[in-house]
């Protein structure tokens, strides 16, 4: 029922319809052709790309009218900025809120880097002032620079910025320009000590082991010493012999640590040198083949020399000679205050064992004399010194 009353109406509409413009056609295609002609635009079919379609004529005909928009301008202003015009932007695209065009288009420009509020985002960064940070993003093909003192300070300080610094140049960190490193003199220079070290085959280290000779050369820029090797240095293997046979008593001596086998004895050649010459702040030293037996018929003469104006402190670790059993002074040390005279003589020592014996110079200068007899060899002696202010 309710179906029947619907097409009804709609029946009854579309009859009064055709009757109204069927009968007044003619004079409704005037007025619209005269409206749309009013407005400088035609009646036609269709309407060309640059026409704007601005109504029905009546008939299937629709008006056109010449664009009253213009967007030149606003597609200049679009590229200036790199932007394109297109419908809608991209997710990696901002609208730059010029517009809208014409055909209700966007003008869209990359996305604006989100470092560029730290960056001051340039075509190129004062490599004075400015470190580029190659992380930093910034548009169109820009720079981001940020601030920095670090090629002042390397300038201020006698440096000069460069891509790499030189062998005898002392790299002190970053410059502001990217991947330059601030070089300068190195404040010491130890290249002639370290030649002159070398020349006596000596070795640059923090301390000087027992019975290396601290040369006095340097210090170095590292605070090492110049140490050179014992003056003699048994470098043989054992001359073993059968339990009975001893050490030839003028030219070997009793290793107790040699490797023989059984209760086989390990003689070693002498040192024709001993003693030596200690000139770093403090050393030590022992006697020949210490802690084995010391060899016959020796002088060995251990000169110490310290800061001028400082003294010398001298201490026996361990002391053990063949002791001066009948007052003929077998084997002895002779502890002088400075230079060797009878006027600085400050003591004989033989005999032992015994640890800790003390003795301070006046001056900055201490020396001692190992001598041995012909016969009976025995551990000698370990001493340390140091300097007194
Ligand atoms: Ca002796």
């Amino acid at each position: 029922m309710f179906l029947v009353e619907h097409n009804n109406t709609k029946m009854k509409f579309g009859f009064v319809f055709f009757i109204v413009c069927a009968g007044a056609v003619r004079i409704q295609q005037v007025e619209n052709t005269l409206q749309c002609k009013a407005g400088d635009g035609i009646c036609k079919q269709m309407c060309a790309v640059d026409e704007e379609d601005t109504g029905s004529c009546c008939n299937i005909n629709r008006c056109c009218q010449p664009r009253t928009c213009n967007d030149t301008i606003l597609y200049a202003q679009c590229k200036a900025r790199n932007g394109e015009n297109k419908p809608m932007c991209e997710v990696n695209e901002q609208d730059t809120g010029i517009g809208p065009f014409c055909n209700d288009n966007r003008c869209c420009e990359p996305t604006t880097c989100i470092d560029e509020i730290d960056c001051n985002c340039k075509v190129g960064c004062d490599s004075e002032k400015e470190r580029e940070d190659q992380n930093g993003l910034c548009c169109k093909s820009m720079k981001c620079c940020k601030t920095c003192n670090d090629t002042r300070q390397c300038k201020a300080e006698g440096g000069i910025c460069k891509q790499t610094c030189a062998v005898d140049e002392e790299d002190t960190g970053p410059c502001c320009r990217h991947s330059y490193r601030c070089c300068q003199t190195p404040t010491c220079n130890d290249s002639l000590q370290y030649a002159q070290c070398k020349a006596k085959h000596g070795e640059s280290k923090p301390v000087c082991n027992v019975n290396e000779q601290d040369t006095g050369i340097g210090p170095f820029c590292n605070e090492n010493r110049c140490c050179e090797p014992p003056t003699c240095i048994a470098k043989v293997d054992c001359n073993c012999k059968s339990p009975g046979f001893r050490c030839y008593k003028i030219n070997e001596y009793l290793d107790i640590a040699g490797n023989c086998s059984g209760s086989n004895t390990c003689c070693k050649p002498c040192c024709l040198t001993c003693g030596g010459t200690f000139n770093g702040p403090e050393g030590s030293f022992t006697s020949p083949n210490y802690p084995s037996y010391y060899c016959n018929n020796h002088i060995c003469r251990y000169t110490i020399k310290v800061e001028e104006g400082s003294k010398v402190m001298l201490n026996f670790t361990f002391f053990y000679l063949e002791p001066n059993m009948w007052g003929d002074f077998t084997d002895t040390v002779q502890v002088y205050d400075g230079e060797i005279s009878t006027a600085t003589l400050m003591a004989t020592l033989d005999g032992g064992p015994f640890e800790g014996l003390e003795f301070n110079s006046t001056s900055n200068k201490m020396t001692l004399i190992f001598k041995s007899d012909y016969i009976g060899g025995y551990p000698g002696l370990s001493a340390i010194y140091k300097t007194l202010k």
